[in-house]
């Protein structure tokens, strides 16, 4: 899937900015046909962006069900012999599109794109109307998983509704990514695919395109930084050598451009994409990961799609202020915890040579009480599976050519001690080798060595680990020694790289203490520090990635004071103390 672009056969326009907005309070939306007419009674509301925290009603905060967004836009009558597509960046979770109230597109999952040939449908040279209607309810067919929990007791209003979730941030909703009408020819570039070598001082650049239409010629050129043309080709795939390539590197990112042209039998060309991509290849042995045949060491963090009144909506001020955060503190990756954050930041990413680890929807797949089973016919079951795999194929299409994208990680703290488990994993996993040679593969575990049974099935192994916060809450005399014998345990079963993905502690900024006490800036410090000693004496220890790179919002809990509080920096994107000796450390490594 192609990320909108223009080009001298392409146009977009992006309908980003003030929609219509009604809640779906007695849920009937559906059922009377919101979407034959203009909303009724509604209220203003940007998009893109989390609708909850924007107005001062808790009952649009909190409401469980559907909303719906609808503007007009115009077509120009200059596109009536085009291809007319709608393309939705994100709606969490789940939505049902109509254009003239003719439904476009329905799709489930709230971290990945979808679109629409919507050519028939408009009314060109006239104004047009969009309708969306996006559910938040999360059960056991969907990622991330949840459920509705209805209690019927004299405690509550008979009927009482809550979405049950087992991750650990706000289910924020809505349309969170942009929404943009684009055009293509009827004879177009339906898609691209890179993949890159390293041979020598050259780069070896394989491609495939996929072309709707016929008698059509493709033509390829590649374009350096500078815009001189460094290799050209013809036919829809086949592979085109970059003499002295400079190669895209963490840290020194180097993007080529290349351009795909049809032309038709007279030799006009009929539709032009430009692909930016870069020279790079990415392999683990023993136990190291190496990106270019150099070992790489990831330092970085987890992070959150997440911020103030926006919540999980695209903010490109935001991004833009993170990727200067992360180099001035001296990372040089970050994990999109915990699901495939928007294009727009993956874009940043290949731009800054800053290298991702690129994560699935897939986040709350555990109970936390060895009694009950996650992976059963009621919860965790065939249905769930099947739409795993539709994510992790949505997320290749989307993200198969990005530079930054290092590696997939297929889970979050799944309770891959249960016995089933283990064929569910095999089936992901196997979609994704198959669709992705290209990469390695990773599952981020809360399990310890002892007890999991799927790592045999990925390249690296990644864990989070709570040691001096959820276990010896407060204690960091021993993080040291209990790091060690994890990480040794899990090297013993499994010899493969370990990167450990989640280790950090809640600190309010501002609060200080010594000799410290948790969830002071002074702890978090200390805290740290315990863990470095002991990543520091493992070789296979190929990265430390902090939890988290900000505060972010959570449901209310006793152990949330607003939101998880582990960021190094805070939700504003201000730095606690943490951050100074982080900027020491990995300027140094
Ligand atoms: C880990 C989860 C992460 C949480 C974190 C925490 O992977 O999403 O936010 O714990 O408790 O288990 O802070």
């Amino acid at each position: 899937m192609l990320y909108p672009i223009e080009s001298e056969s392409r146009e977009v326009k992006d309908l980003s900015g003030l929609w219509n907005f009604k809640v779906d309070k007695e849920d009937e939306g559906l059922y009377n046909k919101w979407y034959m007419d203009r909303l009724k009674e509604s209220i203003v509301m940007p998009v893109p962006a989390s609708y909850n925290d924007i107005t001062t009603d808790a009952s649009i905060r909190d409401h469980i069900g559907n909303v719906w967004y609808e503007r007009t836009f115009f077509v120009p009558d200059s596109w009536r012999d085009k291809l007319l597509m709608i393309r939705v960046g994100s709606a969490a979770h789940h939505a049902i599109l109509w254009i003239n109230s003719i439904e476009a597109v329905r799709h489930r999952g709230g971290f990945l794109p979808f679109e629409a040939d919507i050519s028939d449908m408009v009314k060109y040279g006239e104004e047009n109307r969009v309708t969306v209607c996006v559910n938040n309810v999360l059960d056991w067919t969907c990622l991330p998983t949840g459920e509705i929990k209805t209690y019927n007791d004299e405690k509550h209003p008979a009927g009482y509704k809550v979405q049950e979730t087992y991750f650990d941030f706000y289910n924020y909703s809505g349309i969170h990514r942009p929404v943009k009408l684009y055009t293509t020819p009827k004879t177009y570039i339906e898609d691209i695919k890179v993949t890159t070598d390293i041979c020598g001082v050259d780069g070896v650049v394989k491609y495939d395109v996929v072309v709707k239409g016929e008698n059509i010629s493709v033509l390829l050129c590649l374009s350096d930084e500078t815009g001189s043309i460094v290799a050209e080709g013809t036919g829809s795939s086949g592979s085109l050598m970059v003499s002295n390539a400079k190669l895209w590197q963490p840290g020194k990112p180097y993007l080529y451009t290349l351009s795909v042209k049809l032309t038709d039998t007279s030799g006009k060309v009929v539709d032009v994409y430009r692909l930016p991509f870069g020279i790079r290849t990415v392999k683990v042995e023993g136990s190291k990961f190496f990106i270019n045949g150099v070992p790489f060491y990831f330092k970085g963090f987890g992070k959150h799609e997440d911020s103030d009144i926006r919540g999980k909506g695209l903010d490109e001020v935001l991004n833009v202020r993170d990727f200067n955060l992360l180099k001035w503190i001296g990372a040089n990756s970050f994990r999109t915890s915990h699901y495939p954050y928007s294009e727009e930041i993956i874009n940043l990413a290949d731009q800054e040579g800053i290298v991702l680890i690129d994560e699935a929807p897939a986040v709350g797949m555990c109970l936390w009480n060895d009694d009950e089973k996650i992976f059963a016919e009621d919860r965790i079951n065939a249905n769930t599976l099947d739409h795993h795999l539709q994510t992790i194929r949505e997320m290749i299409a989307r993200d198969k050519n990005h530079p930054s994208v290092v590696m997939w990680s297929v889970a979050n703290e799944a309770a891959t001690n249960e016995e089933a488990a283990l064929p569910y994993f095999t089936s992901v996993v196997n979609e994704l080798r198959k669709l992705d040679p290209s990469r390695p593969v990773t599952i981020v575990h809360t399990v310890d060595a002892a007890r999991d049974k799927v790592s045999q099935l990925f390249d690296v192994i990644c864990i989070n680990r709570y040691f001096g916060w959820y276990i010896d809450h407060g204690v960091t005399d021993f993080i040291e020694k209990q790091m060690d014998s994890e990480l040794l345990a899990w090297h013993k079963k499994y010899p493969k790289p370990i990167i450990v993905t989640e280790f950090g502690a809640d600190t309010v900024a501002g609060f200080h203490q010594i000799p410290p006490v948790a969830f002071t800036e002074d702890f978090q410090c200390e805290f740290l520090e315990q863990y470095f000693k002991s990543f520091d004496k493992f070789d296979f220890v190929i990265g430390e990635h902090i939890w988290a790179f900000a505060d972010f919002a959570t449901k209310q809990g006793l152990t949330r004071v607003i939101g998880n509080k582990k960021g190094v920096f805070t939700r504003q994107r201000q730095p606690k103390a943490a951050a100074y000796l982080l900027k020491a450390r990995w300027t140094k490594i």
